[in-house]
């Protein structure tokens, strides 16, 4: 028989924030389930990297002020320095922004169209004049349709929770620009999935045996609704580029190329990668979050199929619900649950967070991370049933017997069957009931230690003392050996301390040979404290920091106008010379609101620390705000305030960061009848109130 060969993937994380506890489920189990298989001496490799393309990447790279490619830089890093941390041991780890990736997709891609799996069509989209770009749905703003809250996202209605398509959207704006913009017609690519369904089927009646329940009831209920074309191309500039004429300026949807990054990753690490991913001997096993299945069970496997190529398709799922933090969500915003980079600055070492997270895994339903429960289970389990177990036993061992391991006579337990079903659980996926197999067995050892009284054996029958000790070296032995997928740093420290190394599962059952030397006894885990838990509730509560208020992001400030002109190549332009407390230029779209000398003298109110810019050839160092109501202009100004004064609304602290013009334009700034509001707050300058000027009423730009 051939060997079997078992290739493991971790869904890959999107690399546009740090990850949460929750995110590391699905990177741990892979992980866990890898290690098994290695100790087993299976031929595996196992796969993870990051997802860098898609809206999110851009959008964030947007709202951090950067590109794309130093966004994805910036987090690909932070990722790997927690997947390391956390003791995460991949075989491939990579990118899908690779060249490799680019150019697996793109060959993908290519002969699904050859193959006549590709079609065309057209698709209504909103696009922006000014921008010149058709914008992502969250890139639009308008009313919502269903219920006509007036701020809602071409994605999503906040206010009722509907989810939309930008094209509904009444009076819709540019988020970018604030302008009105229009509904064109696009050419898009399409996997036709409909033509695929037949082998589809077929495929996954072969194979869904292998899968977990949520798995087959989602792949399920996609197939009854109806499969239809879906579209595999987006028009940004950011991801892997579409090779066919036509589509030059649009991009691949990123679940096209993200899971062809598991292919592309083990290219990059394997040369011989072919005969992993062209293969009917590989078994494939994936793990993943709920949210992921239709894109593993249907989308994937048909780009897979379509392209004829013999790809290995998946045969095992494991899906994993969600981890929710005490009784909330993570949020990073809201400083609210641990986060990867919290989990590695606290202390705690990281054998036990993947303890917990695998003891917790949520399986069948979403699980809770409760700081109560991570005490108990640290305290209770990992320090009172393995850590005092192993260190009872080595510690008698070396006070009594000089550390050296007595000759085991006979076996006391019958373990084999123990090891089968650990094994058996872990064959099966089930990796928060092999893990509490494994705590069983160290129960187990430590009630053989306390029915056997070696303390009083020492004394009374020598003999018969070696042999439990000999048997208690044993299962510490074993223990080590089993708990390696999860907690493989205590594992190893364990095995440091017996004096042996690099244990596999074949060793499970032996004994030390007699006369073995072993190393000093230290403790493996530390109690935490209820002072710690208290303090640690508190740090990561999302309480203690009120969200500060948009509006001190901005540096407001008094500028008088020392010299207007016209912007010498842009007809609605102007030129300013301002006095801000020093001089500045700003260039201004006023000009079919304002004559030169209206302006000249008068004391606006002007954003200070926007990132400059070069507008039409002239630089512009700041932005006068003005209010709009219907076709009127009017700016925003003062009297008395001198130039350089700071406009504050009360309680408010001027921003001391640059910020971008899309962080500027998500602080609503009101005008009502001549005066300026943040959230009904006014503006002012000193005791001054701000005015506005022709008295308008209406949105600040
Ligand atoms: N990045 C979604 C997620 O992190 C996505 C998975 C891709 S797997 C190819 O949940
Ligand atoms: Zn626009």
């Amino acid at each position: 028989m051939k060997e079997e060969k078992i290739l493991v993937t971790s869904a890959l994380p999107y690399v546009n924030n740090i990850p949460h506890l929750g995110t590391l489920i699905c990177v741990l189990s892979a992980d866990v389930y890898t290690r098994y298989l290695r100790l087993r001496k299976k031929n595996v490799v196992s796969v993870l990297g990051t997802d860098e393309h898609g809206t999110t990447a851009e959008v964030k790279a947007l709202e951090e002020g950067i590109t794309p490619k130093q966004l994805v830089d910036k987090y690909f890093k932070i990722h790997t320095e927690i997947y390391n941390w956390f003791g995460c041991d991949y075989d491939c780890y990579g990118r899908t922004s690779s060249k490799q990736n680019h150019e697996i997709s793109q060959d993908i891609f290519l002969k699904l169209y050859k193959n006549g799996y590709i079609k065309e069509d057209e698709l209504e989209q909103v696009y922006c004049k000014k921008c010149e770009k058709f914008l992502a749905d969250r890139f639009v703003g308008g009313t919502c349709p269903h219920c006509k809250y007036e701020h809602a996202r071409g994605d999503q209605c906040e206010n009722c929770g509907k989810l939309l398509d930008a094209v509904e959207l009444l009076n819709p704006k540019c988020s970018v620009c604030g302008l009105k913009p229009e509904i064109r017609k696009s050419k898009h690519l399409f996997i036709d999935l409909p033509k695929l369904e037949p082998e589809l089927r077929k495929w996954i009646k072969k194979t869904e045996h292998n899968w977990s329940e949520n798995a087959k009831t989602m792949a399920y209920g996609w197939l009854k609704e109806g499969i239809r074309p879906r579209c595999i191309t987006r028009d940004l500039k950011w991801g892997v580029p579409v090779p066919l004429k036509g589509y030059e300026h649009k991009v691949f949807y990123s679940w096209f190329d993200a899971p062809i990054g598991y292919i592309s990753i083990t290219a990059e690490a394997k040369k011989d990668w072919r005969d992993w991913w062209h293969s009917k001997d590989v078994r494939l096993v994936q793990f993943m979050g709920k949210d992921n299945i239709p894109f593993h069970t249907i989308m994937f496997p048909a780009f897979l199929i379509g392209a004829k190529d013999n790809y290995t398709l998946l045969d095992s799922i494991s899906v994993n619900e969600f981890l929710n933090y005490e009784t909330g969500q993570f949020s990073k915003s809201r400083h609210q649950g641990v986060f990867g980079n919290d989990a590695k600055e606290i202390g705690i070492p990281a054998d036990v967070w993947r303890y917990y997270l695998m003891i917790n895994r949520p399986e069948k339903n979403d699980t809770q991370f409760l700081w109560d429960d991570f005490q108990e289970k640290l305290n209770n389990e990992l320090v009172a049933n393995i850590g005092n177990f192993v260190n009872r036993t080595i510690t008698f061992t070396n006070r009594f017997f000089d550390g050296v391991a007595p000759k085991l006579l006979k076996k006391d337990l019958d373990l084999k069957n123990r090891y089968n079903d650990v094994a058996k659980l872990f064959d099966g996926i089930e990796l928060k009931k092999g893990l509490k197999e494994i705590m069983n067995f160290s129960r187990t050892a430590n009630q053989y230690f306390q029915e056997n009284e070696p303390w009083k054996l020492i004394k009374e029958d020598k003999k018969k003392a070696e042999n439990v000790i000999a048997n208690l070296l044993l299962l510490t032995k074993d223990l080590s050996i089993l708990i390696e997928p999860y907690l493989p740093e205590t594992s190893r420290e364990i095995q440091r301390q017996l004096n042996v190394k690099n244990l596999s599962w074949s060793d499970l059952g032996t004994g030390l040979s007699a006369g073995h030397k072993i190393n000093k006894e230290k403790l493996l885990f530390t109690k935490l404290e209820d002072e710690e838990v208290k303090a640690f509730k508190e740090k990561f509560s999302g309480k203690k920091k009120p969200k500060e208020s948009p509006f001190s992001k901005l540096n407001l400030k008094v500028a008088k106008v020392l010299d207007v002109k016209q912007h010498p190549n842009a007809e609605k332009l102007l030129v300013m010379q301002i006095d801000i407390g020093e001089k500045r230029q700003l260039v201004a779209g006023l000009k079919p609101y304002y004559s030169f000398d209206e302006l000249k003298g008068k004391k606006i109110i002007v954003v200070s620390n926007l990132q400059p810019a070069k507008l039409r050839g002239e630089d512009s160092q700041g932005m006068l705000l003005a209010a709009q109501e219907g076709e009127k202009v009017g700016v925003l100004f003062v009297e008395k305030a001198k130039p350089g004064e700071r406009v504050l609304i009360d309680g408010s602290k001027p921003g001391e960061k640059e910020i971008t013009f899309n962080e500027f334009l998500e602080i609503k700034l009101e005008a009502k009848n001549g005066k300026a509001f943040f959230e009904g707050k006014v503006l002012k300058a000193g005791s001054e109130e701000v005015r506005v000027d022709k008295d308008l009423s209406g949105d600040i730009r």
